[in-house]
């Protein structure tokens, strides 16, 4: 999410807090779902044919991709950081709802008023397992052509019920990257995604349409009617199961509605010797509006 972004100042610990600005509700239909995804078992089950796949429908999604122990972990460090334990870290961006009573939430509820956070991986590493997976590493090399450099790394969260909706887009729209370079996005459950708590939604194919121009709406978005009506694949998946995703791969997740927690972290990587272009040169292909956006 880009600039709808407020600085938060709390009365009692006089620390400034990063808080999410409240946004519409999304049109019921704009998560209409053709069907689901299939999934494979397991990165080692990768093969040619599903690297095939990957090229023609812009996405792969693999269960079973981390153990339950590297989950556990991973989930652990999360929250570690979301109760402050680290006080050097300073990522975390709040729900707006919450933004007025931070300072007398209990841990249960501090956890439920996080919408993301981001630039972890230096601070926790417990996450920095999952990006740099040994077996994750050289799946990614396969998809890249050469050794991957991750370059953002983020974690989702959908509290029950106040979990807001990511509308669609395509992740280059927010990366100074030239339009032909290779970015793959790893977008890994830490809970079971389901459909009715926000799992991810992509356009399959839709990223061989190229670059489509953004508007700054619910957020840094795609048009809803320009969405409207075309395919659209739910991933749900379960704790430690992952999707891949071509960073031109139109994609978005429903407000979740439901009683459960969605906790995701998502890494993206493009290839060692990538080159970043000018936010210019972004603004000039995916739109105007998108000046200082973050996804
Ligand atoms: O996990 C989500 O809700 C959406 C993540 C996403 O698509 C993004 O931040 O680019």
């Amino acid at each position: 999410m880009g600039k709808v972004i407020v600085m938060f100042r709390l009365m009692k610990t006089k620390k400034t807090i990063r808080v999410d600005r409240e946004s519409a509700a999304h049109p019921a239909d704009l998560y209409r779902i053709s069907h689901e995804a299939q999934k494979l078992d397991g990165l080692a089950a990768v093969t040619e044919e599903h690297l095939a796949f990957y090229e023609q429908e812009g996405y792969l999604a693999i269960e079973n991709a981390f153990t339950t122990k590297e989950v556990e972990e991973a989930k652990a460090g999360m929250l570690d950081l979301i109760l402050g334990r680290n006080p050097t870290f300073d990522g975390i961006m709040f729900e707006a709802g919450a933004a007025d009573r931070l300072d007398q939430l209990t841990d249960d509820e501090r956890q439920d008023a996080v919408r993301k956070i981001m630039r972890f991986v230096g601070y926790e590493p417990r996450l920095a397992q999952l990006a740099y997976h040994r077996q994750l590493t050289a799946l990614l090399t396969r998809l890249l052509g050469e050794a991957p450099k991750m370059f953002q790394d983020m974690g989702l969260i959908k509290p029950p019920r106040i979990g807001r909706e990511k509308p669609w887009h395509q992740d280059k729209a927010y990366f100074d990257f030239p339009v032909e370079t290779r970015v793959v996005g790893v977008w890994i459950a830490l809970d079971e995604a389901t459909i009715h708590n926000g799992c991810m939604h992509v356009q399959p194919r839709g990223h061989r349409q190229g670059p489509v121009i953004h508007f700054k709406r619910r957020d840094w978005q795609i048009c809803d009617t320009e969405v409207m009506g075309k395919p659209c694949v739910a991933v749900p998946l379960k704790p430690g199961g992952l999707l891949l995703f071509d960073g031109l791969l139109p994609h978005g997740t429903p407000t979740n509605h439901s009683r459960e927690r969605r906790k995701a972290v998502q890494y993206h990587y493009a290839g060692e010797s990538a080159v970043a272009a000018s936010t210019e040169y972004r603004l000039s292909v995916f739109g105007s509006e998108g000046k200082d956006v973050e996804c």
